[in-house]
């Protein structure tokens, strides 16, 4: 172990909220259970070819049934917050009408059994597990999917408002429409250029009409707000060309949300980017007053940057942007724009390890929506975890990777952003999309066999951090 000596300790306000974050498909499992019907991820899952390996999450690691056992591990690694979302098609199954009790009463139990470890919830209405009824009616480029959310928000809200005190409308708006729509790498699956940025717009007014709908129905002391993974993009060069290619994709990733629930209108250079694709006619008279709520915190999801150059020739085929395999671009009218790996260390998905980006997007944050509470509702690496003989799990390259990004945040903090809290992605290893169960984001493994749990190193070492508030050294590695 490196000593620490007291320049280089790292220390955090005594309200730092220490968390842990995951999404219902991707640990809960049960999913013909207590009347709930297939999402978009049940049936993206179940179709040959989507997934690595054919996984699918129909037990994902059955925290619906160890739930219990799963609050107890966070109590004991000193946690006080833990982020999770709610599985629409638990709770209402076919998208419409009222919610069924069963559904509700699992997350009933699930938020009482973390208030009474102490643990605070922060609830994510929406996960990315649409329920297929809605998909089938059109899905997210449909205006009615929209008016379905906020009605389930209401459903929700009116169930747990009373004990759950944070919540999130939406996480990463930008994979359900650019991954789900564009490229097709996530559920549902479809590959529409035009369809993708209808489906943003109607994403923008779920999350609006949402937060208008909880806030309709819960005390006034609950806070609501989104979490976006806003992309740090940055030119190869700083050539005029590549600097208008930053434009187009910060634009495309960040200003199609930011602009309409930030500052009250989409980027006029996203309108006219885009213009060949879309004639945005499908925003309405309202929907920008109705997207734009204030928010009492934003979440900021955040793994790596991008490197972006003006492409000499217009790019097809795979790209290096870390989106995933598609021949299909996740990106709209930015043909012109080519994707680049960053230098440096990678993770296990490949995704280069830069700590200053995190730190770049909470300063630029700070700014754009100045008197917001910020939280890192989403940061951690995938690595290759193997149990040694022994039965332990070390994984130093995970301990410095979250050390290199809570310094970072740390830093924020002493430029002065009010960053309120961190969780960790993810609690334990899960069902990481279209890689199924090859990608272990945890900070507890898992083994798919018995489905035990068994902290990692890192784990360990997030614990010190959490019951202390101080960074721990990071081992030798
Ligand atoms: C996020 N991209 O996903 C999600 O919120 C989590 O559910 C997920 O497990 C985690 O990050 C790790 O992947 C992303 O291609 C998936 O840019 C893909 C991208 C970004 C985030």
């Amino acid at each position: 172990m490196t000593p620490v000596t007291p320049e280089t300790s790292v220390t955090f306000p005594p309200a730092f909220l220490w968390g842990a974050a995951t999404s219902a498909y991707q640990i809960e499992g049960a999913v013909r259970e207590g009347g709930r019907t297939p999402s978009i991820w049940d049936t993206f899952s179940h179709t040959p070819g989507r997934t690595a390996g054919g996984d699918t999450g129909d037990i994902a690691v059955d925290h619906f049934h160890r739930y219990r056992e799963d609050v107890a591990l966070m109590a004991e690694l000193g946690l006080n917050a833990y982020r999770f979302s709610v599985s629409w098609s638990r709770v209402q199954p076919t998208g419409r009408g009222p919610a069924v009790q069963v559904g509700l009463d699992f997350y009933r139990r699930l938020v009482d059994e973390l208030l009474a470890h102490g643990i605070r919830p922060a609830v994510t209405l929406y996960h990315w597990d649409l329920p297929q009824e809605l998909e089938d009616a059109g899905g997210w480029p449909e205006r009615e999917t929209a008016y379905r959310f906020a009605e389930y928000a209401r459903l929700v809200g009116e169930a747990l408002g009373d004990r759950v005190d944070q919540w999130i409308t939406l996480n990463e708006p930008w994979c359900s429409a650019f991954l789900g729509y564009g490229s097709g790498v996530h559920a549902p699956g479809r590959t529409e250029p035009a369809a993708t940025l209808r489906a943003a717009h109607h994403l923008n007014l779920a999350h609006g009409l949402g937060v208008s709908a909880l806030r309709s129905v819960m005390p006034a002391r609950n806070t609501v707000g989104v979490s976006l993974n806003s992309a740090v993009v940055r030119p190869v060069s700083q050539d005029p060309a590549d600097l208008a290619a930053v434009r187009r994709i910060d634009d495309l990733a960040n200003g199609i949300f930011h602009g309409p629930m930030l500052h009250g209108a989409y980027p006029e250079t996203l309108f006219a980017a885009t213009a060949s694709v879309s004639d945005w006619s499908y925003v309405e008279d309202g929907d920008l007053g109705a997207i734009g709520r204030r928010l009492d915190a934003l979440g900021l999801n955040y793994y790596t940057p991008t490197l972006v150059s003006a492409a000499r020739t217009p790019v097809s085929g795979p790209r290096a942007d870390g989106h995933g395999a598609s021949e299909h671009s996740p990106w709209p009218g930015a043909d012109d724009v080519a994707f680049h790996r960053m230098p440096g260390e990678r993770t296990e998905m490949g995704w280069t390890i830069d700590p200053t980006g995190l730190h770049e997007l909470i300063m630029r944050y700070s700014r754009e929506a100045p008197g917001v509470p910020l939280y890192v509702t989403e940061n951690g690496a995938a690595y290759d975890d193997k149990p040694d003989p022994d039965g332990r799990v070390h994984d130093p390259e995970r301990i410095a990777y979250l050390h290199g990004h809570l310094s970072a945040v740390r830093r924020a903090l002493t430029d002065g952003a009010d960053v309120r809290g961190y969780y960790l992605w993810s609690l334990m290893d899960n069902f990481e999309w279209a890689y199924g169960y090859a990608k272990r984001f945890g900070a507890v493994h898992v083994d798919y066999t018995t489905l035990e749990r068994t902290p990692k190193s890192s784990a360990l070492w997030y614990a010190q951090a959490a019951r202390n508030g101080v960074l721990p050294p990071v081992p030798d590695v």
